[in-house]
């Protein structure tokens, strides 16, 4: 799959602005890629797609997840915007060959995060969410914490996006919480965060 044929079938696919979103975040995952030694054409396919099903309407995306068992907990029928990710990664296997499956699933867990999350999973979570074109308030605190430790990044991402969902009285996926409880008790790196 080549890097032009991808950027066509995203550029088509989105809004500009959500076009040039994705550059961004490619920009920045391929930057974070340098330190954490990862795979730069995952890297490069993953960002790049993660938001290929971003302008579905909610009806399509639940009709699209429903129909494909895609759905993983009632919370996405009732906000199914969280499910552009699954669907992407979906379509992106159907309608484009993309077989691999790390960078399938860092595509389909790019909004909520998972439990086990790889390398992969958590540079386009983060680039997704500190890319610079995103402005919140804490971001730039979160940037310079990504430079150090990923892992402390993505709890702080998490805090954020979870304290976003509960002020705003929607619904907390389940993944969104188990991601926190997982990087917060650092199961894999022997130890509390
Ligand atoms: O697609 P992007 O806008 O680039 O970013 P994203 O895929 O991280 O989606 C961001 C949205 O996802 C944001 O509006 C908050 C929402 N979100 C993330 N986790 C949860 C959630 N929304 C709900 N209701 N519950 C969650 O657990
Ligand atoms: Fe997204
Ligand atoms: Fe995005």
């Amino acid at each position: 799959m080549d890097n032009i044929y991808l950027r066509n079938i995203v550029r088509k696919r989105l809004s500009e602005k959500r076009f040039n979103h994705s550059l961004r975040v490619v920009e920045t995952a391929l930057k974070m890629a340098e330190d954490l030694e990862a795979d730069k054409e995952k890297v490069y396919t993953a960002s790049l797609l993660h938001d290929y099903a971003k302008n579905m309407s909610p009806e399509e995306l639940l009709s699209i997840a429903r129909r494909n068992q895609l759905i993983s907990s009632w919370v996405e029928e009732r906000q199914p915007g969280l499910l552009h990710g699954p669907v992407a990664a979906y379509l992106c296997k159907k309608e484009h060959g993309i077989e691999d499956e790390e960078i399938l699933r860092a595509i389909r867990f790019h909004t909520t995060g998972c439990e086990n999350m790889t390398t992969l999973d958590k540079i386009v979570y983060l680039a997704d969410v500190i890319e610079p074109g995103r402005t919140y308030e804490g971001v730039n605190e979160l940037r310079d914490i990504c430079k150090h430790d990923i892992n402390k990044g993505l709890l702080f991402a998490f805090d954020r996006t979870i304290g976003y969902v509960i002020k705003r009285r929607m619904l907390i996926h389940p993944f969104t919480i188990e991601a926190r409880n997982w990087i917060i008790t650092g199961i894999e790196r022997g130890g509390m965060l």
